[in-house]
């Protein structure tokens, strides 16, 4: 299988969507589980390319390639076959304000939503306000926050804020690459995950489920 993934990480860096969607749906017929796929071959190319481009030896283009791949063939990963349906609950989930990283928070309602939860997408660059706005209509259970940019990860805080001024026992979950426990302590939040099948486990604890 080592091998698999890291010819998946190959066609995820050199924009190969249909390739990539093929060896994600023969991994997953050989047994293969979602968050394997994830940490063992999507994660290690994402981070390697990250670590390019902070060097310099890689640019914008390369990144945005990556990221359209990698949304092309995240369908093929199928934990949400059941699309959500909501048995377990509702989510309201987004990418704060100044941040337009998807990726991340695209997986994590994937997960959501194939553990049962149906998920309302808020999208990205969602200023504190708009999620206020997006909790009072939708009424979620859960409310997930995603963050990629060191600069972005302190709107988390306003968010925060901003719904539990109104709604004091709102659920929070926040992560993305920049966020830790401590972070999400000294925000307030009531739980975080590293990634997103940890996601779902630390949702559920959440909601006593
Ligand atoms: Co950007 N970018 N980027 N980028 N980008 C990073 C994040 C960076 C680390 C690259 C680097 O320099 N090494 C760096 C941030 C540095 C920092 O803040 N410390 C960076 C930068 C600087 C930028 C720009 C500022 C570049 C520029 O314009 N000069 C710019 C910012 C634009 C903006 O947001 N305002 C920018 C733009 C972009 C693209 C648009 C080109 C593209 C994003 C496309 C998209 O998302 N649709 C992009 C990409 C692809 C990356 C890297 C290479 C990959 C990110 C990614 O999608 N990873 C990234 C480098 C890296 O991460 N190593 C980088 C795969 C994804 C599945 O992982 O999002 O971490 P991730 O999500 C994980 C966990 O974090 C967690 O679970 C997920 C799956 O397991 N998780 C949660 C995420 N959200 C969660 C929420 C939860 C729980 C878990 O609960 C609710």
């Amino acid at each position: 299988m080592n091998e698999r993934y890291a010819q998946m990480g190959e066609h995820l860096l050199a924009g190969r969507a249909e390739e990539l969607k093929r060896a994600v749906e023969e991994a997953i017929e050989a047994g293969a589980l979602p968050e394997q796929i994830l940490g063992e071959a999507v994660m290690p190319a994402m981070e390697a390319l990250g670590d390019r481009f902070s060097r310099g030896e890689a640019y914008l283009p390369e990144l945005l390639l990556a990221a359209h791949t990698m949304q092309a063939a995240m369908k093929a990963l199928g934990p949400a076959k059941d699309g959500g349906g909501g048995r377990q609950g509702k989510m309201l989930i987004g990418t704060v304000e100044g941040d337009i990283h998807d990726l991340g928070k695209n997986l994590v309602k994937m997960m959501f939503e194939g553990a049962g939860f149906a998920v309302v997408d808020a999208g990205i660059n969602v200023a504190a306000e708009k999620f206020r706005e997006a909790y009072e209509r939708e009424k979620p259970d859960l409310l997930g926050l995603s963050s990629l940019l060191t600069t972005t990860m302190v709107e988390m805080e306003k968010v925060i804020r901003k719904v539990r001024g109104e709604h004091p026992d709102a659920r929070i979950i926040v992560g993305g690459a920049p966020i830790n426990q401590d972070f999400a302590d000294k925000v307030g939040a009531d739980g975080y995950a590293p990634d997103a099948p940890s996601a779902v486990k630390v949702g559920k604890t959440i909601l006593g489920l």
